[in-house]
């Protein structure tokens, strides 16, 4: 079995967001969790260098745009080590071999008849890199995204056949319910191209920061047909994920992508655009396009260009990695729009991670090196507690399986609360105090440390630092989705942890 999970590659106009590393972080979830099923995994994240909003940002600067593309590309390639980010590959459209994979599939495109030259006249947003419907255009001329007043473009281009794929794009649509989640983004996909599709420019004439068209040197490729491919190219020159023999064919291995993760500001990109580019080509295609919602502060679309940015280093300065993740997994339901705020934030961070995750562990290891030494009794799980864990690896499997990360999350911390249920119900302290019942003490103490790793081994794919060291202080090493069943550990001995989620961060000087 294989996996490939991607998210957009990011333009490098200016620094990474909040809104970056959410998706990055959502895909970490999902390629952690495919590898915990013993699939190869292939997991690319990158950036989108050409194009206009990448030029007009490095003009604005006074400096060249590869010199911009660079600075910022290292800035964005630093933030997958610092979100605990396990991407396979970082992709730059910059990369020659990118770039020749895009000449030679558009090449190929042409060929098949899809490419003409014709005149474009219409609105153009410079930061999207979009061509605005007469439909998508807010008062005054202006972009429905960055607010900022459209121009008017007229240029001679090579336009890409669009419109010759309007069937087969419904077919697809209609065969394939489950191609783009949520329902919603589905139907205004399907919507989108049934209000008839019209033919897009392929090319720019008047740019020169892009891909250069082979067939026409006075031409460079748009840059979303440049940009889409990077799904595509990373895996001809990419090495090998890890458990991938070197020198594999990764085309062969991994294409067509599982899943692509997306907000929907790029919704009609990769849900219109992207799969009649690979028809043209004679690709396959993909097999699912999730689609995110923003997250909010204050109720507008945090954004480089609106400039509201709540900055992700400083929360991971404070509170580690692993929070952050959890926060913006647990708290902004996968797949919808969500406010974010340090309150929530800190909210979460105390009731959850540190009142019940942290203590449910440092009280079940604090008991055993208490009443047991520091080790384990041996024997089964009680049953009571057994019959709340039946099937729980599946249920989250099967969620993450469609992309609903928050659902997963909630199927994970409804244990986490039983097992503190379980501790209160149990009253081991009580137990402990009478003699007679040392056989309970020790079902009760065995239980809890087993539930405890189940459901950490679940959580690693959110809190991969944290599950690693409370998995390290259980003895427990064992990441697999199997050993996820209640039961499938043997923990012997217990070592003392530091808390997991201290209370007493410190805020990050300002
Ligand atoms: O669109 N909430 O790049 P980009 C949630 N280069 N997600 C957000 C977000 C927010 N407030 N802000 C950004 C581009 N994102 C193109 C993509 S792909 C072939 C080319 C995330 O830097 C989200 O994933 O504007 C969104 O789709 C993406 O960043 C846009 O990043």
């Amino acid at each position: 079995m294989s996996f490939y999970v991607t998210t957009p590659i990011y333009y490098v106009n200016a620094a990474p967001h909040l809104g970056h590393a959410y998706t990055t972080i959502a895909a970490d979830v999902m390629a952690r969790h495919h590898r915990q099923r013993g699939e190869e995994v292939f997991f690319l994240t990158g950036t989108d260098e050409h194009g206009e909003p990448v030029a007009d940002a490095a003009h604005a600067l006074g400096i060249e745009p590869q010199e911009l593309a660079d600075r910022n590309a290292e800035r964005f390639k630093a933030l997958a080590p610092q979100l605990e980010v396990s991407n396979d590959f970082f992709i730059r459209t910059t990369d020659p071999q990118h770039e020749a994979k895009v000449q030679e599939v558009l090449s190929r495109v042409r060929e098949n008849g899809f490419v003409y030259m014709g005149t474009y006249e219409g609105w153009y947003c410079p930061r999207c890199a979009d061509f605005k419907a007469d439909s998508e255009i807010d008062e005054g001329n202006r972009c429905p995204i960055h607010h900022i007043e459209l121009t008017r473009e007229q240029e001679d281009n090579y336009f890409f056949r669009l419109s010759a794929f309007q069937e087969r794009l419904e077919e697809l649509y209609a065969e394939r319910e489950d191609w783009v989640a949520p329902r919603t983004r589905y139907n205004e996909a399907l919507s989108f191209i049934r209000s008839g599709l019209r033919d897009v420019p392929l090319t720019r004439h008047k740019l020169t920061w892009g891909v250069p068209v082979p067939w026409d040197e006075e031409h460079v490729f748009y840059v979303w047909f440049d940009a889409l491919l990077n799904y595509y190219s990373a895996l001809s020159y990419a090495p090998s994920p890890e458990g991938v023999p070197a020198g594999s064919d990764l085309t062969a291995t991994f294409w067509p992508a599982n899943h692509h993760l997306i907000a929907k500001d790029i919704l009609r990109f990769h849900t219109v655009y992207w799969p009649a580019l690979l028809m043209a080509a004679e690709l396959e295609l993909p097999e699912h396009i999730f689609v995110h919602g923003y997250l909010l502060m204050e109720g507008e679309k945090m954004s480089k260009s609106l400039g509201n940015v709540l900055d992700p280093f400083a929360v991971i300065e404070r509170f580690g990695a692993d929070a952050l993740r959890f926060y913006l997994m647990r708290d902004v339901p996968f797949g919808q729009d969500g406010s974010v705020s340090t309150t929530s934030f800190e909210l979460r961070y105390e009731s959850e991670l540190a009142n019940e995750l942290g203590n449910l562990a440092s009280r079940t290891i604090a008991m055993i090196a208490q009443f047991r030494q520091g080790t384990v009794p041996p024997g089964e799980v009680d049953p009571v507690l057994a019959e709340d864990f039946t099937g729980l690896p599946a249920r989250v499997a099967g969620h993450i399986d469609r992309a609903e990360l928050t659902l997963a999350l909630d199927e994970i911390w409804q244990r986490v609360r039983r097992l503190n249920r379980y501790v209160e119900e149990q009253a081991p302290w009580r137990l402990a105090k009478d003699d007679s019942r040392g056989e309970d003490l020790d079902s009760v103490l065995r239980s809890l440390a087993e539930g405890l790793r189940a459901v950490t081994v679940l959580l690693w794919p959110y809190l991969p630092s944290s599950a690693e060291r409370l998995l390290g202080a259980l003895g427990a090493s064992d990441l697999s989705l199997a050993s996820a069943e209640l039961g499938a550990g043997a923990i012997e001995r217990v070592s003392p942890i530091d808390s997991l989620f201290p209370k007493d961060t410190q805020p990050a000087a300002s």
